[in-house]
């Protein structure tokens, strides 16, 4: 199922962009400039759509440079979810009860773009994409219903000026509104009309607020198989799953410059 749906979606994906202009960042006319110190964000994921599942997000934002690491748990097993910084409308998520267009009522992407705007970065593994455009290149999303991701990634500065003033929302997608074990169903995307709209539908919602926490410095819970869904198991050989993040965090860091 996880082969074939990749294999479609790779196949999809260049035409499927241009029919995403809902997903598109707007241009902006004059970028703000990010703050040069390193502002910590963090935000707990909470369920949409009855998904079960739940995570945590904390973010660094250091000039256009922004680390993620994301905490995942409970989400359908064995399917692609895609994952996002949402920028824009009022920079929060909807309410969970909010009847959307979708099975049952169930809340559809653009039914809460309202809320947490549009895709600003995709949070992709290994080397992928993370623009806008990559929204939906499922064959770099995490594949499991529990997963670790971190990754440093560079932003446009107005994409970081907005998140460390605190108005980035996290979106993981991914729900299996049927309880049948994959995505299906009757209904097709709002993003792609060739996916079904599980495979798109919000499952975790976060708002990244500015912290006075550090990220946790002896590591967060990278229990037994908490790797397994990542496509690139390289991202994490910087140390991530056994030192704390914070050292990964300085390594990430210390590797960039000596590429630069
Ligand atoms: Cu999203």
């Amino acid at each position: 199922m996880r082969k074939k749906f990749s294999t479609a979606l790779a196949v999809l994906a260049a035409p499927s962009l241009v029919a995403l202009p809902l997903l598109a960042a707007p241009a902006m006319a004059a970028p703000t400039t990010a703050d040069d110190h390193q502002t910590e964000l963090m935000a707990t994921l909470d369920e949409l759509n009855d998904s079960g599942g739940s995570g945590t997000a904390w973010a660094k934002v250091e000039g256009t440079s922004v680390w993620l690491s994301l905490e995942v748990q409970g989400l359908l097993d064995d399917a692609p979810h895609a994952q996002h910084i949402h920028i824009g409308g009022t920079n929060s998520c909807p309410d969970p009860s909010m009847k959307g267009s979708g099975p049952g009522g169930a809340i559809r992407t653009t039914d809460a773009v309202d809320s947490y705007g549009m895709v600003a970065v995709s949070l992709t593994t290994g080397e992928a994409m993370t623009d806008a455009d990559h929204a939906l290149d499922v064959a770099h999303f995490p594949g499991t219903g529990s997963y670790t991701y971190e990754r440093t990634i560079e932003v446009p500065e107005d994409v970081a000026a907005q998140l460390a003033d605190g108005k980035g929302v996290v979106v993981v997608h991914g729900v299996d509104h049927d309880g049948s074990g994959a995505y299906d169903g009757d209904q097709m995307s709002d993003l792609d009309p060739s996916l079904p709209t599980e495979a798109t539908d919000p499952a975790l919602c976060g708002e990244l607020v500015v912290s006075q926490m550090q990220a946790p410095a002896g590591g967060v819970q990278t229990g037994g198989g908490s790797t397994e869904g990542m496509e690139d198991l390289g991202l994490l050989v910087g140390g991530g799953a056994l030192a704390g993040l914070g050292v990964a965090f300085l390594a990430v860091r210390s590797r960039r410059t000596d590429e630069s």
